[in-house]
């Protein structure tokens, strides 16, 4: 019989299975991801007495292999937030989803540990970008406001550790980042003592400074375009680079196009903030285009295709009299 931990790569996974584990140690084979790859559980090859605990990854996007390791028996603790549509009936499986908006999977499974490692959960919050509740539990925790910074800090910086486009572009492998977390009962002396979370916020810190120096490429009332070079900072803060432009601008639209090296373009793409509409029928116009109203890509777009790309982002975006 083998135990199995399966966690999203980014701070609410790693903190929600900090808190499980610091709670009930248990020896597993650990399975994660960049913070984009939720479909994780089919990676489990389970058989029957096997356990298996899936935090923070959408269950919807799970559902197969998740009827297919109960299936086979393996039990299964399963802990998140995020939609997950039809939920199967099964004695194996130990269900605790809560979607709502002021919740994630940390504060879920802080709750069903009693707040017996609150302080983690409260890191996972922050790196969920829910800190009015990260505040308020570590309030009730007793921590200072100087301590609450400290802790924000540090879920920032995990969160941000996730993101990339290939495991490559991160500095730790989600898996190895839980590694480095667990000898620590406290977040704080993992901030203290811990050489690896010193060379994250390093590299944070860089990454951060040369995405606030990126200039628009093409700039109009309508919308701001945006040209990233090939290179690893660019490709670990697009995400994060997009959601701060379109709140700090909300009448704009926001395209980032990251060089992929191979003379195309991986392309997002956010509505303006204050209707969020468009995006998909913008990038639903170029090959492998897609994506939602409020937020979409193309995954390459020929370097040469960069005229007709902005001329079109302008038109979906102009005033329309
Ligand atoms: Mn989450």
């Amino acid at each position: 019989m083998a135990n199995y931990d399966v966690f999203n790569g980014d701070a609410d996974g790693i903190c929600a299975l900090q808190q499980l584990r610091l709670q009930y140690p248990r020896e597993a084979s650990r399975i994660s991801g960049l913070k984009r790859d939720i479909d994780l559980l089919r990676r489990v090859d389970a058989a029957a007495g096997d356990e298996i605990t899936v935090l923070d990854l959408s269950l919807d996007k799970n559902r197969d292999a998740l009827v297919d390791v109960l299936s086979r028996g393996a039990s299964v603790f399963y802990a998140d937030h995020h939609y997950p549509g039809d939920i199967p009936e099964d004695a194996l499986l130990d269900c605790h989803i809560d979607v709502s908006a002021d919740t994630c999977t940390s504060l879920i499974v802080n709750q069903l540990l009693q707040n017996a490692q609150q302080r983690w959960a409260v890191v996972g919050a922050f790196g969920d970008n829910f800190d009015e509740a990260a505040r308020n539990l570590g309030l009730q925790a007793g921590l200072s406001e100087a301590e609450l910074a400290r802790l924000q800090q540090l879920g920032v910086c995990l969160n941000y550790n996730g993101y990339g486009f290939e495991l490559d572009d991160l500095l730790f492998h989600p898996v190895d980042l839980f590694a480095c977390v667990h000898p620590y009962n406290d977040p704080l002396d993992f901030i203290e003592n811990e050489n690896g979370y010193a060379e994250l916020l390093a590299q944070y810190e860089d990454d951060m400074a040369r995405a606030g120096n990126a200039a628009a490429q093409s700039e109009s009332a309508a919308g701001a375009v945006y040209l990233l070079p090939n290179e690893g900072w660019a490709r670990r803060t697009v995400g994060v680079l997009g959601n701060d432009l379109a709140k700090q601008y909300p009448q704009r639209a926001h395209a980032l196009l990251v060089d992929m090296g191979d003379a195309h373009y991986r392309v997002s793409v956010r509505a303006p903030y204050s209707r969020k509409e468009g995006a998909d029928d913008l990038c639903r116009q170029f090959p492998g285009g897609g994506g939602r109203k409020a937020a979409a890509g193309v995954n390459a777009l020929a370097q040469d295709a960069l005229t007709h790309f902005i001329d079109q982002f302008n038109l979906q975006f102009g005033s329309k009299t």
